[in-house]
């Protein structure tokens, strides 16, 4: 039997090119490959504040844009539509360590976000949402997870958890799952390149992948480089360019352009054009891709609903035998 392969992506906004370099491209190459499962993960949408008709919208909208990058519709699934995540996030929260997931560094960041909003409030939700996404990977038996650097901390827990319920129930239950990374696992924000390109941090620091032509190449030009002084290391802006043009696999520019800032002859305005007309060509395929899939929108609801509750079936006979294993009752009403 193959591998299986389990990653998901919050509907907070649109695929950016960090969540795509991180991971969603290597979600599309390895569909060929192995037995993959991919979810937009709604429940974990709820953590930071948020508007539920908005949540409802961009979760179709991120269907659509992750069937429009070639992920399959039959390996797509929403969370909700399974709510026996849920479920195991519960029970996983009684394996879980509480100061190991305070100590998450995406709940301190995103808590100061949080906090700083117009309520003030961190929800309990924020807290708890490792526990989740470990109950999200481990339903599924998971294999491998194809995710971002910034993911490390959650898999490590994942498998303390994994491994904590194996210990308590005397079997080697839960497979302990191993990350994949891309080439170019952390993509920085290009308004602020010492912190990860992100949906929630706000529209300046992330560049959508289905981004309106002029925005891009706006946000590309204004990206923060540096004053141009020599320094022995590169910046971390410029480094961000540069991994950007790699991740798009434009080798040939990077290096010419590696060569020029090697021998100081580099010229920022030029690297940067470079850098927005080689993610432009992506984007335009994209949008091109989006246009048509999204042509008959009801056909891709009908097909996700029924891939959801396809995959449904795996998460429920886990369910049942965790259940078991950990001495719940198990009736079937
Ligand atoms: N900057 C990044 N570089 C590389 N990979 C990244 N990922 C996210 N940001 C980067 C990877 O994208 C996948 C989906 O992420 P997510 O939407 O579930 O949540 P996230 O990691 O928290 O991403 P964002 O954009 O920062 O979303 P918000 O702000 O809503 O939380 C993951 O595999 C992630 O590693």
């Amino acid at each position: 039997m193959s591998k299986r392969v389990l990653s998901c992506i919050q509907p907070t906004g649109d695929i950016h090119f960090g969540n795509y370099f991180g991971a969603v491209k290597n979600w599309v190459s390895l569909q060929d490959q192995y037995n993959c499962m991919y979810g937009v993960v709604d429940y974990h949408a709820m953590t930071m504040p948020y508007n539920p008709k908005k949540l409802k919208e961009n979760t179709w909208e991120l269907v659509y844009n992750l069937l429009a990058v070639g992920v399959k519709a039959e390996n797509l699934f929403i969370q909700s539509l399974i709510p026996e995540h849920a479920e195991l996030g519960w029970i996983f929260n009684n394996f879980a360590s509480y100061g190991r997931v305070e100590n998450m560094t995406q709940f301190k960041d995103k808590s100061k976000q949080s906090s700083q909003g117009k309520e003030g409030f961190i929800s309990v939700g924020l807290y708890d949402y490792p526990v989740l996404q470990a109950a999200d990977i481990l339903i599924y038996r998971a294999d491998f997870v194809p995710v971002g650097e910034d993911q490390k901390q959650h898999l490590e827990l994942t498998k303390e958890i994994a491994n904590r319920f194996n210990n308590q129930v005397g079997k080697e239950y839960f497979v302990l799952p191993e990350m994949l990374r891309t080439e170019t696992p952390k993509i920085m924000s290009t308004a602020d390149p010492t912190r990860k390109m992100s949906k929630s941090a706000g529209e300046k620091h992330n560049i959508s992948i289905f981004a309106d032509e002029k925005r891009l190449r706006k946000q590309i030009g204004s990206a923060v480089t540096d004053s141009g002084e020599p320094t022995s290391e590169m910046s971390p802006g410029l480094a961000n360019l540069f991994q950007l043009l790699k991740a798009a696999n434009n080798l040939t520019a990077h290096d010419e352009q590696m060569a020029a800032y090697t021998s100081g002859a580099l010229k920022y305005s030029e690297l940067k054009g470079i850098v927005a007309d080689t993610l432009v060509g992506l984007n335009r395929e994209f949008v091109e891709k989006k246009e048509a899939i999204t042509a008959d929108k009801k056909a891709i609801k009908n097909q996700i609903k029924a891939s959801s509750a396809e995959i449904r079936k795996r998460a429920q006979a886990t369910i049942r035998e965790v259940k078991d294993l950990c001495g719940l009752s198990n009736v079937k009403f």
